[in-house]
C-alpha cells in the first residue's frame, strides 16, 4: 500500500514537473526584484552566549587561535554575530565552569548593604570577551542572571531552582530580598560601565520553569512582576538606561505564560525585550506583546560533529541521515498533496489508522555541563505543531519511544496509548525492572509507578473528551513530561 502511493505520487510529480511552462529555470526566466528598502520584520540581529566560563576557554586558547574563533564568532569573515549574552553570576565560588557572584558572601540581614566583591577573574573573562566582541561589531551586551545568590532565595542555594525571597507566594524568615538582588544586578552594570561596556538588557531569570541542578531560580509571571516592580525604579534610579529581559522560559509555551502573567499585573511597560528558548516548546505562534522578541537559546543537543562543514563523508552523511529522517515526521501523505478532494478523504483516515511515533530524548551535555533534559524530539514538536488541532483530535494511536542519545534508556516503548471508541482505551507501560544496581531498584520502581499514575490520570483526562476532540498538541508534551518523571533518579 505504501508502495502503491509513493509510485502514484511521484508520476503525479512527473506530470506536474513537465506541466511547467516553458522558461523558468532557464536564463530567460522571469526577473525577480529584490527592494532591501521593504521592511516586514524588525531584525535585531544574531547572537552567541559563552557563559559558564566558555569565555575563560577561548582566552586560554594561544593568540593565533583566539583571533581565529573571534575573527568567526564576530566578523563576516563567520557568522557575524551583534549581539553577546553574558552570564550574571549567583555562585559562591567559581570551580569548573560555575560564575561566581559579586556579593557571594551574606550580607547581616536583608537590609545591609551587600558585600560587594570586584567582578570574580573579570567576569569569568566576560569583560575580556565583550571588549573582544564589540571591537569585532557587537553592538548589544545582554547580561542574563541564572539565579539570585543563594541566601536570597526560598531554598538557600543558586542551584536547584527555589524562589526569591519577597515574591508572591513565598515567606522566608530573612526577609524580602527584592532591592538587594535588584541592587547587585545595578551593581553589575555599574561595574561593566566602569570598564567601558554598556549592557543593553539585563535579565533577572534563566529557564525559571525548571528546577536544576546548576544555576535555576523558579518564576511565574507574578512572581517576575513582583521582581520588575523592584528592579525597574532601581535602574532608573542609579541613572542606567539599561533595558529589562524577560524570562528565558525554557520553552515558547512557558515563556507565553510568564509574559501572560507580567501582562496582568500591568508591568509589561516595564519590559524592554521578551526573551524565550525553543527546547521544552518549540517557538509556534507570536507573543501576544509590541516588545520586540528574541529566542535566546535553542539547540538540538546533537553530538558535536566537527565534520560537519567538511564537503567530505561528513557533511555527505549528514544530508543523507536528514533525508532519511522524516523532517516533520510522521508527515502527512504524497497522496494528499494531489487534490483536495483526496486531501479531504485521505487525512482524517491518515490521522486515526496510523500509529504515530514520537521519540523522546534525554540529554546530558558535557560532564561539567551537569545538565539534563528530556523532552520530544524537534522533528516530532515541528510536527506536533505543525498539524492542524482538528487532525491531531482524531489521533487514536501513540507510540512513545526513547533516543539513544547518548545511551540506551529503557528495552521496549516507554508509553503505548490506543484510543477505541466510547472511551476504550489500550495503555501500556513498561514493567518493573531490575537495574544493574540492586540499590536503585527501589527509587527506580518509585519513579515508574509515579509515572504510571501521572500517565494514567492525563489519560483518564483525554478519555473524557468528546470523541471528536480527543488529543490535544499540549497532550504530547505532558504526556512526555508524565513520562521522565520515571527518569527522575536517573
Ligand atoms: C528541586 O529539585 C530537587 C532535586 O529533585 C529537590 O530536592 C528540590 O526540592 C526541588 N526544589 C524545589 C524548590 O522544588
Ligand atoms: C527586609 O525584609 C522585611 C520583611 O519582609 C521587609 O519589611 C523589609 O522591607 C526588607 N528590607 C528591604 C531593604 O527590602
Ligand atoms: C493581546 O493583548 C491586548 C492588550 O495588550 C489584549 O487586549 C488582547 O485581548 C490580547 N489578545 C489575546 C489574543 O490575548
Ligand atoms: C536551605 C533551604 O531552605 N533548603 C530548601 C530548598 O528548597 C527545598 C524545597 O522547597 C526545601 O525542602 C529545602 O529545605
Amino acid at each position: 500500500m505504501v508502495a502503491g502511493l509513493t509510485a502514484l505520487s511521484a508520476a503525479l510529480l512527473a506530470a506536474v514537473v513537465q506541466a511547467n511552462p516553458p522558461g523558468y529555470g532557464g536564463s530567460s526566466g522571469p526577473t525577480i526584484k529584490v527592494d532591501t528598502n521593504c521592511k516586514y520584520q524588525e531584525y535585531d540581529g544574531t547572537g552567541v552566549s559563552e557563559a559558564f566560563q566558555r569565555g575563560l576557554v577561548i582566552h586560554e586558547l594561544n593568540a593565533a587561535a583566539q583571533n581565529l574563533v573571534l575573527d568567526f564568532l564576530f566578523t563576516t569573515k563567520g557568522a557575524g554575530m551583534t549581539i553577546l549574552r553574558n552570564g550574571l553570576g549567583s555562585a559562591t565560588s567559581d570551580p569548573f565552569d560555575l560564575m561566581k557572584s559579586i556579593a557571594p558572601v551574606a550580607p547581616a540581614s536583608n537590609s545591609s548593604a551587600l558585600n560587594f566583591i570586584p567582578l570574580p577573574r573579570e567576569d569569568e573573562y566576560q569583560v575580556w570577551l565583550s571588549h573582544q566582541a564589540i571591537s569585532r561589531g557587537v553592538n548589544t551586551i545582554y547580561a542574563d542572571a541564572w539565579s539570585a545568590d543563594g541566601y536570597m532565595k526560598t531554598n538557600g542555594t543558586d542551584s536547584y531552582g527555589g524562589y526569591l525571597c519577597g515574591v508572591t507566594g513565598t515567606s522566608c524568615a530573612s526577609g524580602d530580598w527584592r532591592q538587594s538582588y535588584a541592587n547587585k544586578i545595578v551593581k553589575y552594570i555599574q561595574d561593566y560601565a566602569a570598564n567601558g561596556i554598556t549592557v543593553k538588557y539585563v535579565g533577572f531569570l534563566n529557564e525559571p520553569d525548571l528546577n536544576t541542578t546548576y544555576a535555576s531560580m523558579q518564576s511565574d509571571g507574578r512572581q517576575a512582576a513582583d521582581f520588575i516592580e523592584v528592579l525597574y525604579p532601581t535602574l532608573a534610579k542609579a541613572g542606567l538606561k539599561t533595558q529589562i529581559a524577560c524570562c528565558d522560559g525554557s520553552g515558547w509555551q512557558q515563556n507565553r505564560e510568564r509574559l501572560t502573567g507580567i501582562q496582568l499585573a500591568g508591568d509589561e511597560n516595564k519590559l524592554g525585550l521578551v526573551t524565550a528558548h525553543g527546547y521544552s516548546d518549540y517557538p509556534s505562534y507570536p507573543f501576544n506583546t509590541t516588545k520586540h522578541v528574541w529566542q535566546t537559546e535553542w539547540s538540538t543537543f546533537d553530538p558535536i560533529n566537527y565534520a560537519w562543514y567538511s564537503g567530505g563523508n561528513g557533511f555527505q552523511n549528514k544530508i543523507y541521515a536528514e533525508f532519511k529522517m522524516p523532517l516533520y515526521a510522521p508527515s502527512q501523505p504524497p497522496l494528499s498533496h494531489t487534490c483536495r478532494q483526496l486531501r479531504q478523504e485521505s487525512l482524517p483516515m491518515f490521522y486515526a489508522t496510523c500509529e504515530f511515533e514520537i521519540r523522546l530524548r534525554r540529554t546530558r551535555i558535557g560532564p561539567t555541563y551537569r545538565m539534563k533534559r528530556f523532552m520530544i524530539s524537534d522533528e516530532n514538536a515541528l510536527f506536533v505543531h505543525n498539524t492542524e488541532p482538528k487532525y491531531v483530535a482524531t489521533v487514536r494511536h501513540l507510540l512513545f519511544t526513547f533516543e539513544e542519545d547518548p545511551r540506551p534508556l529503557a528495552d521496549g516503548p516507554a508509553c503505548c496509548l490506543q484510543l477505541g471508541e466510547g472511551g476504550d482505551y489500550n495503555l501500556q507501560l513498561p514493567g518493573p525492572e531490575v537495574s544493574r544496581d540492586p540499590s536503585f531498584d527501589e527509587l527506580a520502581n518509585e519513579a515508574r509507578s509515579q509515572a504510571g499514575a501521572a500517565v494514567r490520570r492525563l489519560v483518564a483526562r483525554i478519555v473524557a473528551r468528546p470523541e471528536k476532540d480527543k488529543l490535544r498538541r499540549e497532550d504530547f508534551f505532558e504526556l512526555c513530561e508524565a513520562i521522565a518523571l520515571e527518569f527522575k533518579f536517573g
